[in-house]
């Protein structure tokens, strides 16, 4: 017999379970008794000793005792909203997966950005890989792409993982560095594992240090099988491609944000959706045959590999939109359980040996994250279809089967669920044969050519970051052995690159010889690589700040309005104090931040708009200066009026360098130069 879904749960994102309003705005104990007094304890007489009898005492700390639960081992600090994905077309060619068929249908997905290596509580700007989890609750069940913002993985076999995770977490004697991977054990690791060589240079780029959740791509890393209703069999690649492009922090703004607002990227994201500015993305694939993958010259199974876009296109399948946040933190973005194992009809996996490894790994540790075999039953994690099986009991069992029969097959129970042959999962035929063995195929031998293609497919600023990301992170790395190991592998990937980290490290001639397992070669650059390359000249999603006082140009400010909104962008005042104050048109302003609380670091482009007698602003004058010189450093667009010059000498800034402009006349060529995201020319 069917499980049946208790009839107060609404599943995920629904209305909130037990609240106050559904106890018609009394409060209870957990048994639905109501309360008469929440604020004090049962005691003896009113200075006497409290008693054991006091259950409501008693109940409401031991639940509170049991809040947490075990954090994620990784990816532990995330943030998730709710969202549609809906597909342009149907895809039928290529995947029987059903959310993939009918442009018509809108498929409800709760999607989850992480960090990797950081704690719950470790600031969003950490220079790590990001997590980008989506779970489609699909009509034929739920499909996880559990991906991340960068294509490449540092391992090719899940047996390394552990090694992996446990070098980059703070080192078990001392524990730290949190959140970060600029130590000893995490170079010593991955300078001795090659075929971590490429992705190395992915989190040493600014792809480590994304502008916002929303601004990053997202992939499925590993190969995957797509099949058809002939039974036709394609093989995928996953792309998330964020509508509003994709952009970096540069290094010091992160770590500047980390104390300013650790909280950067959830702030940034919950933000936009309450303000009705939906984060969207593209679901593309790279989809190809077993034929055409056998002429790459690397291995579509080896996870540290990416398939250029130039040889395999990106074929659009949909989008999906987050337009909602969530009701509780915990009960939805902590709950949510991710299993790349979660596949749907239409989708199969590869013989990725990462992604075999994971197949066995997520639902492992949901086990014990979660404490029940029962988490799929939790709203978040709740198919949106119909669940029939004969699995039953265990901890936190919420379904109420009924019926006598619970085994399969049966002649007892003519209502009980049965196997569908034609429509429900089956696996690719795929022949497989070989013998027992323990190795890494020969294919996946070359670490250094893909790792070689990403550098020289950067612009020279791009480069430049790497080589300040490599070089900051060995600095911190104290062993000089790992150091100088670390700068023979530079020296396969690209010889400047060796050099110009070597120089920064004082180290120059001391790497030592690497033999490569296979000859680096020269691949051709790809320029979707690079995020600047391909950047949109927009600045949606963007914050402009103006930092101005009392009296400011009611007209100005007006107009910087609307010349911001026009472009999806939002303005954010800024003022030397926290409190209201009178534009000229004796109107009140009041700030979204002020002076001491939010530096320049926390926007993309700034405006200095001082008042004429600029009393309250150059009052303040080192802290204002000190704000506009780290926009300046930060390369970014900086508009000012005619009585900000004072400011301007103060912070060093050239009035005529380049994305340096006047806004009194009007903000277009500010917003011209604000589009670029950054005047690289300036650095
Ligand atoms: Fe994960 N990973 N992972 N991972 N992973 C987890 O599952 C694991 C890998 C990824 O928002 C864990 O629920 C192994 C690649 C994301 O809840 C755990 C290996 C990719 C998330 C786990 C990998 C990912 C996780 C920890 C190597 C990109 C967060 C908590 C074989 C394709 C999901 C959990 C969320 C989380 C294991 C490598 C993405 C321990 C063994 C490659 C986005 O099961």
């Amino acid at each position: 017999m069917a499980s049946k879904e208790p009839e107060s749960h609404t599943g995920a994102g629904g209305e909130p379970h037990q609240t106050a309003k559904s106890a018609e705005g009394r409060l209870t104990t957990n048994q639905g008794v109501p309360v008469s007094d929440d604020q004090n304890t049962l005691t003896v007489g009113p200075r006497g000793p409290q008693l054991l009898e006091d259950h409501l005492l008693r109940e409401k700390i031991t639940h509170f005792d049991h809040e947490r639960i075990p954090e994620r081992v990784v990816h532990a600090r995330g943030y998730g909203a709710h969202g549609y994905f809906q597909c342009y077309e149907s895809h039928a060619e290529l995947t029987k997966a059903a959310f993939l068929q009918d442009p018509s249908v809108k498929t409800p997905v709760f999607a989850r950005f992480s960090t990797v290596a950081g704690s719950k509580g470790s600031p969003d700007t950490a220079r790590d890989v990001r997590g980008f989890a989506v779970k489609f609750y699909t009509s034929q069940g739920n499909y996880d792409l559990v991906g991340n913002n960068i294509p490449v993985f540092f391992i090719q076999d899940a047996i390394k993982f552990p090694d992996l995770i446990h070098a980059v977490k703070p080192a078990p004697d001392r524990d730290f560095p949190q959140a970060q991977s600029a130590h000893d054990t995490f170079w010593d690791f991955v300078s001795l594992i090659p075929e971590s060589m490429h992705m190395l240079m992915w989190v040493m780029s600014d792809r480590a240090i994304p502008r916002s959740l929303r601004m990053m791509e997202g992939f499925g890393i590993h190969t995957f099988r797509f099949i058809n209703e002939e039974g036709e069999v394609t093989l995928v690649k996953f792309h998330w491609r964020p509508k509003l492009g994709t952009f970096s922090l540069v290094w010091d703004e992160a770590v500047v944000i980390s104390g300013a607002d650790p909280d950067f990227h959830r702030r940034d994201m919950w933000n936009a959706i309450e303000a009705g500015d939906y984060p969207e993305w593209e679901l593309c694939v790279q989809a190809f045959t077993e034929e055409e993958a056998a002429k790459f010259d690397f291995d579509v199974l080896d996870p540290t590999k990416l398939i250029p876009e130039e040889l395999v296109p990106l074929r659009p399948l949909g989008k999906m939109v987050l337009d909602r946040n969530v009701d509780n933190f915990f009960a939805e973005t902590e709950q949510v359980a991710f299993c790349p194992s979660h596949v749907v009809p239409g989708i199969d996996f590869s013989n990725d040996p990462l992604l075999q490894g994971r197949l066995f790994s997520y639902l492992d540790t949901q086990l014990s994250r979660l404490g029940s075999p029962n988490f799929h039953q939790i709203p978040i994690n709740q198919p949106k279809c119909p669940i029939a099986n004969f699995q039953r009991d265990g901890h936190m069992q919420t379904f109420v089967p009924n019926g006598r029969v619970a085994n399969e097959p049966n002649t007892l129970d003519n209502g009980a669920p049965r196997e569908c042959p034609e429509t429900g999962f089956a696996s690719a035929p795929v022949p497989e044969a070989g013998d027992k063995m323990r190795t890494r195929p020969e294919s996946f031998r070359d670490h250094y050519t893909q790792a070689r293609m990403f550098y020289k497919s950067m612009l020279e600023v791009e480069q430049e970051h790497i080589a300040g990301g490599l070089a900051f992170e060995l600095g911190k790395c104290k062993e000089l052995k790992v150091r100088r190991r670390m700068l023979g592998h530079l020296k396969l990937i690209d010889e400047d690159l060796a050099e110009n980290v070597a120089t920064k490290l004082g180290m120059v001639g001391q790497a030592d010889k690497i033999e490569p397992a296979a000859k680096v070669r020269d691949a051709k650059p790809s320029a979707p690589l690079s995020q600047y390359r391909v950047a949109p000249e927009s600045i949606a999603g963007k914050k402009i700040a103006i930092l101005t006082t009392e009296g400011v140009d009611a007209k100005l400010l007006k107009e910087l309005r609307e010349a911001v909104e026009a472009e999806e962008a939002t303005v954010a005042v800024i003022a030397p104090a926290a409190g209201p104050f009178k534009d000229s048109s004796g109107q009140e302003v009041t700030p979204d931040d002020f002076l001491d609380g939010a530096p320049s670091a926390l926007f993309d482009a700034v405006i200095v708009a001082p008042t004429d007698d600029a009393d309250a602003l150059l009052g303040k004058q080192a802290a204002a200066a000190d704000w506009l010189r780290m926009a300046n450093s930060h390369l970014k667009a900086i508009g000012y009026t005619a009585a900000a010059q004072p400011l301007l000498e103060a912070a060093g800034v050239d009035a005529e360098a380049k994305g340096v402009v006047a806004v009194d006349d009007g903000f277009e060529k500010f917003i011209g130069w604000a589009k670029q995201h950054r005047v690289w020319e300036r650095a």
